[in-house]
C-alpha cells in the first residue's frame, strides 16, 4: 500500500480525551474515530488489525470443530421474555421498536437466539454435541463507557455456545474451549491468565475470565506465580489432558474471589502475585438455564426427553485491539505482534525528490509485492523525521529505510521496530529475512 494514496490520518498531538495509552495510540495512529460515547468507526489501519485478530480467533474456533454462523444484531424481545432476561437485563439493553410497534432489541449477547436455532433444528441425541459460534457486533449501554474501544457500548465479540447431552459432556466442551482460549491468546502474542469468576447476568455455576496483565486493567488479579511462568500449552492437543489442565488452573493456580483475601496470602505465601488485568475473554457453564425455557430438548436412545446442557464462551475481539496495544508498545508507539500487524513491513523513502532513491524504493516495493509480503510504502512528500515518527507510531514489526546514501552503497537499512536494531543489508537479504 502506498501511503500517498492511503487513508491514515495520524495525529501529532496526544488527544486530551484519551486516558490510557492504547486509546491515545489508536487515535494518534488513525485507527479509530469516535462517533458518540462508546461508539467508534474503524479506519483502514484499525480495521485491518481487527480483521486479523478476528481471523486468529476464527481459526482456533474452527480447529476445535466449533462451526461458524452469523446471527443478526437485532433480536425479538419475545425471545428474551421467554428466558426471563428481557426484564432482568435492565438499562444496559438497547430496546427499539419496529414500524408495527413490535419490541426488538440490539443484542448484548445471543444465548436466547442460538438456543432457539438449536431447538428448531436438532431433535435427536445423535446430533449432539454441537459447538457453534459467531463474530458479531454487540451493544451494551454501559454506565461508564471508557478507554476507547476497551469498554465501548458497541463492540465486536466472538461468542460460542455448546450443547451437550449431560453435565460430563458439557464439562468436556468447556475444557476444550478453555484450552483453545489459551492457544488463541498465545497466537495473539499475549499471556492470558484464567481466573474463576462470577457469572453475572449470563448465569450458571462455573465460569472463568481470561485476563492479560496491564496496569490500566479494570480487573484485579490474584494468582500463583506459576500462572505466569509455566508453559501451559505443552501436551494440550491430547484430549485426555484437557481436564487435567483445566483442573490444575482451577484448583491450584487460578485465583478465585475468595483467594483475593488474606486466606489467599496464607495459602500461596510468597507465590502470590497480585496485579491488574484486562478481561479479554469469559466462559460460562450454565446447564439447562436457557434450554429448559426455550425448549432445547432432544430425544434420547430410549425415547426419553433430554434437555441439553449448555455453556457460552466469549472473546472481546475489538477489546483485544486495545489490550494488545497495552501489552505491546513503547514511548514511540505501538509494536504489533506479527500475527495481527496490519502490514508486515514499512518501506520508507527518505528522499522523495531524488529519482535514484525513489527508483530503489519502487523496486523494493515490487520485490515485496511479488513475494506476497504486505508492505506499507511511505512515498509521501514529507520530511524524513515525520516518516520515522509515523512509522514507529503505527508499529509495523519491520522497517526498510532507503536514502541516497544507501542507494550509493547498494544496501537498505533494515530495522526491527521492537528492539530498534538497525542493520545494513542487500535488498535481496532483507527480502529473505521477511520471507523466513
Ligand atoms: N454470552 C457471554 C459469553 S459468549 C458473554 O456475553 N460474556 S461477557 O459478557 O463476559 O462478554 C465476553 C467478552 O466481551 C468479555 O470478556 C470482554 O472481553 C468483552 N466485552 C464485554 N463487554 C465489553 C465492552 N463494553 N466493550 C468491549 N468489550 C467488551
Amino acid at each position: 500500500m502506498r501511503l500517498s494514496t492511503y487513508f491514515m490520518p495520524t495525529l501529532k498531538e496526544t488527544p486530551a480525551e484519551a486516558q490510557i495509552v492504547s486509546h491515545r495510540l489508536m487515535l494518534r495512529a488513525g485507527m479509530i474515530r469516535q462517533s458518540s460515547a462508546g461508539i467508534y468507526s474503524w479506519l483502514p489501519l484499525g480495521l485491518k488489525v481487527l480483521k486479523n485478530i478476528e481471523q486468529v480467533v476464527r481459526e482456533e474456533q474452527n480447529a476445535i470443530n466449533c462451526h461458524e454462523v452469523l446471527m443478526p444484531t437485532i433480536q425479538s424481545a419475545d425471545l428474551w421474555r421467554q428466558s426471563g432476561r428481557y426484564d432482568d437485563y435492565g438499562p444496559e439493553m438497547l430496546r427499539v421498536s419496529d414500524r408495527h410497534g413490535r419490541d426488538m432489541l440490539y443484542g448484548p449477547t445471543n444465548e436466547e437466539q442460538i438456543t432457539e436455532i438449536f431447538a428448531n433444528s436438532i431433535r435427536s441425541y445423535r446430533d449432539v454435541p454441537q459447538l457453534l459460534y459467531h463474530i458479531q457486533w454487540k451493544f451494551r449501554d454501559e454506565v461508564r463507557p471508557r478507554f476507547g474501544i476497551m469498554r465501548g457500548r458497541e463492540f465486536l465479540m466472538k461468542d460460542a455456545y455448546s450443547f451437550d447431552l449431560d453435565k460430563e459432556g458439557a464439562q468436556n466442551s468447556y475444557n476444550k474451549m478453555f484450552v483453545s482460549y489459551l492457544k488463541t491468546y498465545e497466537r495473539l502474542g499475549l499471556k492470558a491468565i484464567p481466573m474463576a469468576a462470577d457469572t453475572g447476568p449470563i448465569g450458571g455455576d462455573m465460569s472463568h475470565e481470561f485476563l492479560i496483565l496491564a496496569e490500566t486493567g479494570e480487573s484485579e488479579i490474584a494468582c500463583h506465580n506459576e500462572c505466569l511462568n509455566n508453559n501451559w500449552l505443552k501436551d494440550v492437543d491430547a484430549d485426555s489432558n484437557l481436564g487435567k489442565i483445566v483442573h490444575t488452573f482451577t484448583e491450584k493456580y487460578a485465583a478465585t474471589d475468595e483467594m483475593r483475601d488474606e486466606k489467599t496470602e496464607r495459602a500461596l505465601g510468597s507465590n502470590l502475585i497480585t496485579a491488574r488485568g484486562i478481561e479479554v475473554g469469559h466462559i460460562f457453564y450454565f446447564g439447562t438455564k436457557y434450554s429448559s425455557k426455550l425448549g432445547a430438548v432432544v430425544t434420547g436412545p430410549n425415547g426419553e426427553e433430554i434437555t441439553v446442557e449448555m455453556g457460552s464462551y466469549g472473546i472481546g475481539v475489538s477489546r483485544l485491539v486495545g489490550a494488545i496495544i497495552e501489552a505491546c508498545h513503547d514511548d514511540r508507539g505501538i509494536i504489533w505482534p506479527e500475527t495481527v500487524t496490519p502490514y508486515k513491513v514499512g518501506l520508507i523513502n527518505l528522499r522523495h525528490d531524488d529519482d535514484n532513491c525513489t527508483n530503489a524504493c519502487d523496486n523494493m516495493y515490487s520485490l515485496l509485492k511479488d513475494a506476497g509480503i504486505e508492505a506499507l510504502y511511505d512515498d509521501r512528500d514529507k520530511k524524513a523525521g515525520v516518516k520515522f515518527a509515523d512509522m514507529d507510531l503505527i508499529g509495523l514489526p519491520w522497517q526498510i529505510i532507503i536514502g541516497p546514501k544507501s542507494v550509493k552503497d547498494g544496501i537498505v537499512e533494515f530495522k526491527n521496530r521492537k528492539t530498534g536494531e538497525l542493520v545494513e543489508l542487500s535488498a535481496a537479504a532483507a527480502l529473505n529475512l521477511l520471507k523466513g
